[in-house]
């Protein structure tokens, strides 16, 4: 017969594991209850830029518990829309995206409204009649962005001319087309630019935001355009194609060819910082803190701005030495 210690001793192992057990949160690592899942769907990963805001969705949604989904859609609208029907299927909490082009997600913002998963707008907007399909928009002002990079070839055109020839030349390489930014910092550009009838942009095209495109496209206006004195590259990205690009041809850039982009990332920066750049307009990638913000009030039901537009600067050669080491990405 067992003694009586030994059959307690059992007795208050088992109470203790039982208790344990029942008593546990959920140990197994899955999330409880009040956490909240977003899904995201990332455009790609075709610049600096991109990778930094991916960096900073992926760390600020760690910082704040909440259990993010995210999906890289390698710059096609179909992937993006095929991760946005995943999350309505696992039905997520919120979906955010940044749409790759402007149009063709009414559909599928329908779905996710329908199943009444809020969604947010970050980096890039949409071009909808229906406003009610998204809570908010987070991201940059596109034109002004544009604006700010027309009003600088303005201001120097007189350095713009290095052939004298009265003619200031531009060839710009495009964004992603049908892309907001693209569409829009285009037009900030050309609003600006009128301004000065000596200012021509004489070829355009897209790089797809990405350094080899850039490159291609250059490598293609160099044979095609002569005299070309600027290039207005829609991001760091493009411009940075572009250097090589002029390099190859025995000329200098920064002097022989001016060159202005748009987001100043590290590797743009310093390109400015060595004068083959000569003027960046700031896109801030480092949307994430905001975007888990928003997330986080549009679930508990509180009001949200439409529109919510990040403070960004520019930068010239002496502007970007400064600040060079500090810079986050
Ligand atoms: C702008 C963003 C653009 C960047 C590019 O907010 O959508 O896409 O300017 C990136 O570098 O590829």
């Amino acid at each position: 017969m067992l003694n009586k210690s030994l059959v307690a001793a059992c007795a208050i192992t088992l109470g203790t594991i039982w208790l344990t057990a029942c008593g546990s949160s959920d140990d197994s690592g899955g999330a409880s209850d009040d956490t909240i899942t977003m899904g995201f769907a990332q455009v790609g990963a075709e610049s600096g830029w991109r990778t930094a805001n991916t960096k900073s969705i992926k760390e600020s949604a760690a910082a704040e518990s909440i259990d993010l989904k995210f999906s890289d859609a390698q710059q096609k609208q179909e992937n993006q829309i095929k991760a946005i029907r995943s999350y309505i299927q696992q039905k997520v909490d919120v979906i955010a995206f940044s749409p790759v082009v402007e149009t063709g997600w009414d559909t599928v913002l329908v779905e996710a409204k329908r199943a009444k998963i809020p969604v947010i707008l970050t980096d890039r907007s949409v071009d909808s009649e229906d406003d009610s399909l998204y809570e908010t928009f987070l991201g940059s002002d596109f034109v002004l962005e544009g604006e700010r990079a027309g009003q600088w070839l303005v201001e120097n055109a007189a350095d713009a001319d290095p052939n004298g020839d009265g003619k200031i030349n531009v060839v710009q390489l495009e964004g992603t087309t049908g892309a907001a930014p693209a569409i829009d910092r285009g037009e900030g550009f050309a609003s600006e630019t009128k301004a000065d009838p000596k200012i021509e942009v004489v070829a355009s095209q897209t790089g797809d935001f990405t350094r080899d495109g850039g490159k291609k496209v250059m490598e293609s206006f160099l044979k095609s355009q002569k005299g070309i004195d600027v290039v207005f590259a829609h991001n760091d990205d493009m411009g940075l194609g572009a250097i090589e690009a002029i390099k190859a041809a025995g000329q200098t850039p920064g002097t022989d060819i001016k060159i202005i982009t748009v987001d100043a990332v590290k590797d743009g920066m310093t390109a400015l910082s060595k004068g083959e750049i000569n003027y960046i307009v700031e896109c801030n990638p480092l949307l994430g803190p905001q975007l888990m913000d928003l997330a986080q009030k549009v679930l508990a039901g509180d009001e949200v701005p439409k529109r919510v537009v990040t403070e960004e600067t520019a930068f010239d050669q002496e502007a970007a030495t400064k600040v060079l080491t500090e810079r986050q990405y």
